[in-house]
């Protein structure tokens, strides 16, 4: 029996995954889909933490799933599943709940950015609760799994280190019971920047659209979008994230798309103008879209998938409910077992 190392992640159905998604996450899955054994999910109970539309989500979620079947990831070898499917979730994240602190929720980068956009003169009267408390079910869905690395973004780093914490804290408090996590960066693209302010993050609930390109664009749209992307006038491709956002994060995505390094990339464009260097960026990330778009479209009604998902998530159950039972009864919630 081969003994691979395990890796768990999922994206939340907050909308149609992006291009940032896309190279900060999902691209890292299908390259690692087999030298590990995976666990991905799609992540729709984070999707509630904010308001959303019913029907919204519902489609999130169908098209998140055929998505990531569509962009490479072989139903042999990972383990795709929907998170509310494996009730376990819920259920460690409540226990976490209890052994998590409110100062260490509080520090969290993502809750302080999120909730001053929802801050208003009543305070806190409007920040749902489920932004506060989010990475704690993120850190169940973590240390359900006993991973050994969890591929994420870079935005997603500080949740991984209070998902250690927590785990430690709790294996020395209760006795060993979780696997302390890893995380895997990719090299390049592990935070491509919003394409109308390279200072912030891509992100798919964002509520300008030019900002992000998803995976399910118009081609039409995609070149409009980065035409219209912000750079510089300097009119000259090089990597300078701090003095060109902008045009550091064109060439990040080209380089990511490419498998390429970002020297090679400049030494490319070296004496080509904006004009050029973003008309090869539109053709290289069209020709991703276009590739992933007609795999989606085969995928999105069909029973197969029904079937891979079902599959997955018996799996995950299978190693879920272990684990839960196990801190279950180390923590004495399970009274008849010693
Ligand atoms: N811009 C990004 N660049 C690189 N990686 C990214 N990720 C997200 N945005 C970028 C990575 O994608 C995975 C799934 O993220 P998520 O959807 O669960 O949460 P998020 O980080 O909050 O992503 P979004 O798109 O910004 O979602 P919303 O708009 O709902 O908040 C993670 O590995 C993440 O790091």
């Amino acid at each position: 029996m081969e003994n691979k190392k395990r890796m768990v992640s999922g994206i939340t159905a907050t909308g149609t995954i992006t291009l940032g998604n896309y190279i900060g996450a999902i691209k890292n899955f299908v390259e690692l889909q087999d030298k590990f054994e995976m666990y991905i999910f799609v992540a729709n109970l984070h999707a509630i933490t904010s308001p959303i539309d019913k029907l919204k989500l519902k489609n999130n979620i169908k098209s998140m799933v055929a998505l990531y079947f569509a962009c490479g990831l072989d139903p042999k070898k990972v383990k795709i599943f929907i998170q509310s499917e494996v009730l376990e979730h819920t259920q460690l994240g409540w226990i976490l709940t209890c052994n998590s602190t409110l100062g260490e929720l509080n520090r969290m980068t993502q809750f302080k950015d999120k909730s001053t956009k929802v801050k208003s003169s009543n305070g806190t009267e409007f920040i749902p609760t489920g932004l506060l408390t989010y990475p704690l079910l993120m850190a169940a869905d973590i240390l359900l799994y006993d991973p050994d690395f969890v591929p994420v973004g870079k935005d997603q780093k500080q949740h991984i280190e209070l998902t250690r914490n927590i785990a430690e804290r709790m294996n020395s408090k209760y006795g060993e019971m979780f696997k302390i996590p890893g995380d895997y960066i990719a090299k390049i693209g592990s935070k491509i920047m919003d394409l109308q302010d390279p200072t912030k993050k891509m992100s798919k609930s964002s509520d300008n659209p030019k900002s992000y390109i998803s995976l399910l664009d118009d081609l039409k749209e995609v070149e409009k979008k980065i035409k219209s992307a912000v750079t510089d006038s300097e009119n000259i491709v090089k990597y300078d994230p701090e003095k060109k956002p902008g045009v550091s994060n064109l060439i990040t995505i080209y380089s990511s798309i490419k498998n390429q390094t970002i020297e090679e990339t400049e030494s490319y464009f070296k004496d080509k103008d904006y004009g050029q260097f973003k008309n090869e960026v539109t053709k290289c990330v069209c020709d991703l879209i276009s590739s992933i778009q007609e795999n989606y479209n085969k995928l999105y009604d069909s029973k197969e998938v029904e079937q891979w998902l079902e599959e997955g998530a018996n799996s995950a159950r299978f190693i879920a409910n272990k684990k839960l039972n196990k801190v279950m009864n180390l923590i004495g919630l399970n009274y008849k077992r010693k």
